[in-house]
């Protein structure tokens, strides 16, 4: 039994206003050239189809042609899709029956938990689609449907997906809502013994956890500049049969438009400027490297960068090649200060004093922190408010 694991595609970013939807129309090109290749019986796609719920028409249109010559490229492989939680389940599930048809199933919370019987006793798997739900209901979720798929796996390997923050990752080189804890699951010791492989998606740096019986083939693309660093792919696993160890190796997808951040060392922003003008003269993402404590950015400071970007325009696309996106603020003597702030969860946002959400928000933006005189009329307006 022979798969592509691949999750988090992330299909219709909007980056800084640009439009990534030919990037991800050549990711899946790249994935069908990989699927004629390798020949898999499987592909599964372990949520965040989409980057929002909403996705625009373009990004419905690049899905489905990428998908359907996916599907060409390797007209016997069975592909399995769950929903992620940047999806929409209902939108995503929408076509689910048509796209049965071309050997594409799509499982929402809607219809989760029946396993997916692919090939026979021999040489066959059960795939075991479990699509994100809140922590607090994926644990139960993934037992009964791993327990349903005991009951008819015989000799099958079991493949669990879902996209889920499990307990022992790491998210280093993983973009996430900074201060933000995320919520995590545990699988219990019965589900890990019953599966032979759990494809993750939700973590964008690929990563085995449970000792190698579960991975997170992580995003194709980087979705952030602080993704950009490592290599991104899908991965091809290798199962002979149930209760052997899965082998895995990663597939580099080759990266359309790279993200860029310039120059290594923190800068003024003339000098960050004139890096981003060094480039060569190939289209690129571009977030300016600024050292806030020497070197604070003016007031036209975006400006200053976008007349720097849109000078490289390229006249077949009408866009800039340089493309300019963000600046990358370090400021280590405010981050030290920063640094007592202690990690809270979503819930914590609604409890927590307001001049505390205003210093997290100062530090994150690379403001300069509220002063004593500034806290004080603060805690004035509060006061009067109350
Ligand atoms: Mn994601």
């Amino acid at each position: 039994m022979k798969l592509i694991h691949t999750a988090d595609w992330h299909i219709g970013q909007s980056f800084y206003n640009y439009d990534r939807c030919d990037e991800a129309a050549m990711m899946m090109r790249s994935i069908a050239a990989i699927a004629a290749d390798e020949r898999p019986d499987l592909l599964l796609i372990s949520g965040d189809i989409f980057h929002t719920a909403m996705p625009s028409a373009a990004a419905q249109r690049t899905w489905a042609e990428g998908v359907l010559a996916i599907h060409e490229a390797c007209p016997t492989m069975t592909t399995v899709v769950i929903s992620g939680n940047h999806d929409s389940p209902s939108r995503l599930g929408a076509y689910s029956r048509l796209w049965h048809l071309a050997g594409v199933h799509i499982v929402t919370p809607a219809m989760a938990g029946k396993p997916i019987m692919v090939g026979d006793e021999e040489t066959g798997a059960v795939v075991v689609p479990v699509p994100f739900v809140p922590s607090a209901l994926a644990g139960e979720m993934i037992s009964r449907a791993v327990s349903a798929a005991r009951e008819i796996s015989g000799r099958r390997p079991i493949i669990l997906m879902a996209h889920q923050a499990v307990e022992g990752l790491s998210l280093d080189g993983h973009h996430h809502l900074p201060d933000v804890a995320m919520d995590y699951i545990s699988i219990d010791s019965a589900v890990q013994d019953a599966v032979d492989y759990i494809a993750l998606g939700h973590i964008h740096k690929p990563q085995e956890v449970l000792a190698g019986k579960a991975r997170y083939s992580g995003s194709p693309l980087p979705v952030h500049f602080d993704e950009a660093y490592y290599s991104h792919g899908v991965d091809i696993v290798t199962i002979d049969r149930h209760g052997e160890p899965a082998t895995v190796r990663q597939v580099p997808v080759p990266l359309a438009v790279p993200l860029l951040t310039v120059p290594e060392a923190p800068t003024s922003l003339d000098n960050a400027i004139a890096a981003m003008n060094n480039l060569p003269d190939t289209t690129c993402y571009v977030r300016l490297h600024i050292d806030g404590d020497n070197h604070p950015l003016p007031l036209d400071a975006k400006q200053q960068a976008l007349n720097a970007s849109q000078a490289t325009i390229d006249p077949a696309t009408d866009l800039p090649r340089k493309r300019f996106s963000d600046f990358k603020v370090v400021r280590e003597a405010q981050a030290a200060q920063a640094s007592g702030l202690r990690e809270i969860s979503v819930s914590d946002i609604e409890t927590i004093d307001i001049t505390e959400v205003m210093e997290r928000y100062l530090s994150r933006t690379g403001a300069p922190a509220l002063t004593a005189d500034e806290h004080l009329i603060i805690n004035n307006i509060l006061s009067e408010q109350q």
